[in-house]
């Protein structure tokens, strides 16, 4: 499939391709989480969300891998390195307690993928103790016995885990979109800033584009068996 994209058209094979939706959990969308303790306006986020519906629906129904990712650590914090929790003035630190449990912190309801998205059963669910979606996890791994070469990134926040994530993949071989309309941050200029220079330079991370064009294209496609991660 050819969609339209900056710098240039995007090609993928659905079965050679992963949709990754970085870190759509109520600690960053939904208040009294892990960004709202950091300063963070996080009712900006939530717009994105019906976009997101639509593309995680349409791939769905194509057949193609998803993975989704948690930025999260283990109760004991033995994931979490002083330098991250001890790191500027927030209102509660991670791992600690807050109206959604603690901050952060795998199973707690705050660190869930917000229900609108919620995984389903035999799609890939990364816990990463990082900003980026392949430090300290196995997920090269698990994308390469999927026969995985490309990556369409959605989530929050564009610059942070999004951004972090497509830079990781990219220096590891992968040929990466991020939709422009299903990534959102806290500041505007940021977002902004961040889909400018991952497509600058030829694509020197990778392409960005439109929700619209992947789905348009995959209307095209005729529903398959759904590929096995
Ligand atoms: N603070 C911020 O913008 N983001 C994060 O801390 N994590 C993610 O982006 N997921």
């Amino acid at each position: 499939m050819n969609i339209n994209a900056r710098p240039f058209a995007y090609h993928f094979e659905l079965a050679h391709t992963a949709l990754v939706i970085i870190d759509m959990q109520r600690d960053f969308i939904e208040p009294g989480g892990f960004g709202e303790t950091l300063g963070n306006n996080v009712g900006l986020l939530s717009a994105i969300v019906p976009a997101c519906q639509a593309v995680l629906q349409a791939w769905r129904q194509a057949g193609g891998v998803v993975v989704h990712t948690r930025e999260s650590h283990q109760p004991d914090l033995s994931d979490c390195p002083p330098a991250k929790r001890n790191r500027g003035q927030p209102l509660l630190r991670i791992g600690d307690h807050g109206p959604m449990g603690r901050i952060l912190v795998a199973g707690e309801p705050g660190n869930q993928i917000i229900e609108a998205l919620a995984p389903q059963p035999g799609e890939i669910v990364i816990d990463k103790p990082g900003k980026g979606a392949f430090y300290a996890t196995g997920l090269q791994e698990t994308l390469q016995q999927a026969g995985i070469s490309h990556l369409i990134f959605m989530g929050v926040t564009t610059e942070v885990c999004v951004q972090t994530s497509m830079r990781e993949a990219n220096d590891r071989g992968f040929e990466c979109l991020l939709l422009e309309d299903c990534t959102e941050s806290y500041f505007a200029h940021f977002k902004a800033a961040t889909l400018e220079m991952l497509c600058a330079q030829g694509g020197i991370v990778g392409w960005t584009g439109q929700s619209t064009a992947l789905l348009d294209a995959l209307q095209t496609q005729p529903p398959s068996d759904p590929v096995k991660p």
